[in-house]
């Protein structure tokens, strides 16, 4: 507004001022698009407050009303963490100091696995970067922050309306201490099925260039040759490899044989021959019982000496702790934590974790419409019988509810071990999980039986995923695919051999760009390409919304998902140094063409926005 009555004064247009000053400094013209963004941050609430939230609900729950209090920080520089020794001494030399540490290291999954687990992935960067100085300052010693990967990527853009990359950077620049860790899965990068070899190699690359250290990388079906396609990406990409067995069944149980400790102990043999610095457990379901882990642990420790260990469980069932401590006294190295577990150990110190869970407790509070406890109240051991990963568990539950099966999660969960055993038993997690869920929610829908869709599997139409699945899109499954069951459902389809991703043409980088920079400008990054890579129409979608409703990112949690209530005020800090203060002033009656009419004071001034009333 300043430089509007500048530029309208007669004076200066008379030119009876002196604007050398301004003449010879056509830089200061180069602004950026402020009121642009402010506005479409306008229409964003605006929408909001007349349609309810852009993103899916699943619970109709509130936001909490409480704020955050975000823990004091030291000033200067955080103190030396473990990544110091991975920049000074690369891949190799940390795995050795990672094994030759004394007593136990704790990775925090709370910025990703546990919110994955529990908030159905919807933990924003806002919130994740007001706590990062924090951890940086408090949780140096830690092994590594896991902050990305999973379905993080993918929710990032489509629920949350932000790009992941930046989060990566951004949490990059505020902890750069501590190791970070991200999921891959293998073959399928950050995404459900198998892509192009290049795309994963790329994405790697890309990865550790905004500051990825440590890939866990796994495959949904321990399919070697996919793991080891990732594990090769993450390697060549300069990144720590750990190769990550996903764990299934029970190895201290005689009477299920397909998952022994045999089985285990040989597919580690191929990930330590083909060189991964770390070697994984992945419990995705919390089915690792305290006696199997050191069981498991146990023998790979005996069989690995040099090799450090690291285990992930969930606590499904309750036993979580009980299995990890289990894990560290049978030798592992490093075991995984979210912040509920006051931990004095690795040289935590109690009162920091207090801080922390308190931090996290009340931004729990915020993301009320995705908790599972709206599903899962409290731990539930009939995970051991349906094996349901820990990052599906409420999905479903939520999948199931919007398909009108809301009232028949308990048949779905039984449908879901019938749909295993059809599919031959196999390893579950994503993306295979998500094969077994449809398929058990196509037999709940049908009201079929497992002998029935055996009977009749040459006439049902089964859901894309499962019949992709048999047609070998994502692997080979251990103990190979269920006769005569895929014979019947795949008929005369095609059959891929081998390695999917060994027959995918590679994707072409260059024209992908030009493609994306002719749809959405010359602002296209080698991270958008990426993001185009594994997600298109995802991409396209966030890059469409960004258009209309500006950088939402930048808004606190409880205004993006519910938007201002009348007369509140609040500020919205869109880059260092470049706060809006808003106040919601009103809404409008509803005008012939279904609008309302929306009214704000932006930085004191009147603005209003029309907004299309669709509810
Ligand atoms: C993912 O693939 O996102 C997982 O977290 C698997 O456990
Ligand atoms: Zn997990």
């Amino acid at each position: 507004p300043f430089l509007q009555n500048v530029l309208s004064n007669n004076q200066f247009l008379n030119g009876t001022v002196d604007t050398q000053f301004i003449d010879e400094n056509p830089d200061l013209f180069n602004l950026k698009p402020v009121q642009n963004r402010a506005q479409k941050l306008l229409h964003y609430l605006g929408h909001v407050m007349v349609n309810g939230p852009t993103t899916p609900i699943p619970v109709k729950a509130k936001p909490s009303p409480i704020d955050p209090v975000i823990p004091p920080v030291p000033l200067g520089e955080p103190p030396v963490g473990f990544r110091d020794v991975l920049l000074r001494e690369g891949p190799d030399g940390f795995a050795k100091a990672v094994r030759a540490h004394q007593g136990l290291l704790l990775m925090d999954t709370t910025f990703r696995d546990a919110h994955q687990s529990l908030l159905a992935t919807r933990v924003r960067t806002h919130d994740l970067k007001r706590i990062a100085p924090f951890v940086a300052h408090s949780f140096s010693n830690l092994f590594s922050v896991e902050n990305w990967g999973g379905a993080t990527f993918d929710v990032a853009m489509r629920f949350l309306c932000e790009c992941p990359w930046k989060r990566l950077q951004e949490l990059r620049a505020l902890m750069p201490n501590v190791p970070f860790q991200m999921l891959l899965r293998g073959a399928n990068a950050v995404g459900y099925t198998n892509y192009p070899d290049n795309a994963v190699f790329k994405f790697c690359e890309v990865a550790k260039e905004n500051g990825m250290d440590i890939f866990r990388v796994f495959d949904s079906l321990n399919y070697l040759p996919n793991m080891l396609l990732g594990m090769e990406a993450a390697g060549a990409a300069g990144g720590v490899v750990e190769a990550a067995i996903s764990y299934t069944g029970d190895v201290s149980d005689p009477t299920r044989q397909k998952y022994s400790l045999d089985y285990y102990l040989k597919l580690a043999d191929e990930l330590v021959k083909a060189g991964t610095h770390i070697l994984c457990i992945k419990d995705m379901a919390g089915l690792l019982k305290p006696d199997s882990g050191r069981l498991l642990v146990g023998a790979l420790r005996d069989r690995f000496p040099n090799v450090p260990i690291h285990v992930h469980t969930h606590d499904t069932a309750g036993a979580g702790v009980a299995a990890m401590l289990a894990c560290a006294e049978a030798g592992a190295d490093i075991v995984d934590v979210a912040r509920l577990i006051a931990c004095s150990q690795g040289g935590i110190s109690l009162e920091k974790v207090f801080d922390y869970s308190e931090y996290w407790e009340v931004t729990r509070g915020l993301y009320a419409p995705f908790d599972c406890t709206a599903t899962m109240k409290s731990g539930n051991a009939d995970v051991y019988e349906n094996e349901i990963p820990g990052g599906q568990y409420t999905n479903l539950h939520f999948q199931a509810h919007s398909m009108g099966l809301g009232n028949k999660f308990k048949e779905v969960k039984k449908a879901y071990v019938e749909a295993n055993k059809l599919l031959g038993d196999l390893i579950k997690v994503t993306p295979s999980s998500k094969i077994v869920g449809d398929l058990a929610q196509f037999m709940v829908q049908n009201a079929l039986t497992r002998a029935e869709v055996e009977e009749r599997a040459d006439e049902l139409s089964f859901p894309l995923s499962v019949v992709e699945f048999l047609q070998g899109h994502i692997g080979i499954p251990h103990g190979g695919f269920p006769e005569p069951f895929r014979s019947k459902v795949l008929k005369s389809l095609p059959r891929v051999e081998g390695r999917p991703g060994a027959s995918l043409p590679p994707m072409d980088f260059q024209v992908l760009e030009k493609q994306l920079r002719d749809a959405h400008g010359d602002e296209i990054t080698p991270e958008d390409v990426m993001s185009a890579a594994m997600y298109p129409k995802v991409f396209q979608e966030f890059k469409e919304f960004t258009r209309t409703f500006g950088p939402v990112d930048c808004l606190d949690t409880r205004l993006f998902l519910d938007g201002p209530k009348i007369a509140e005020e609040f500020e919205v800090e869109l880059e260092r140094g470049k706060t809006l203060h808003i106040k919601a002033l009103a809404l409008g009656d509803l005008n012939k063409a279904g609008q309302r009419e929306v009214f704000f004071e932006l930085n004191g001034q009147l603005r209003s926005v029309l907004v299309k009333d669709t509810v």
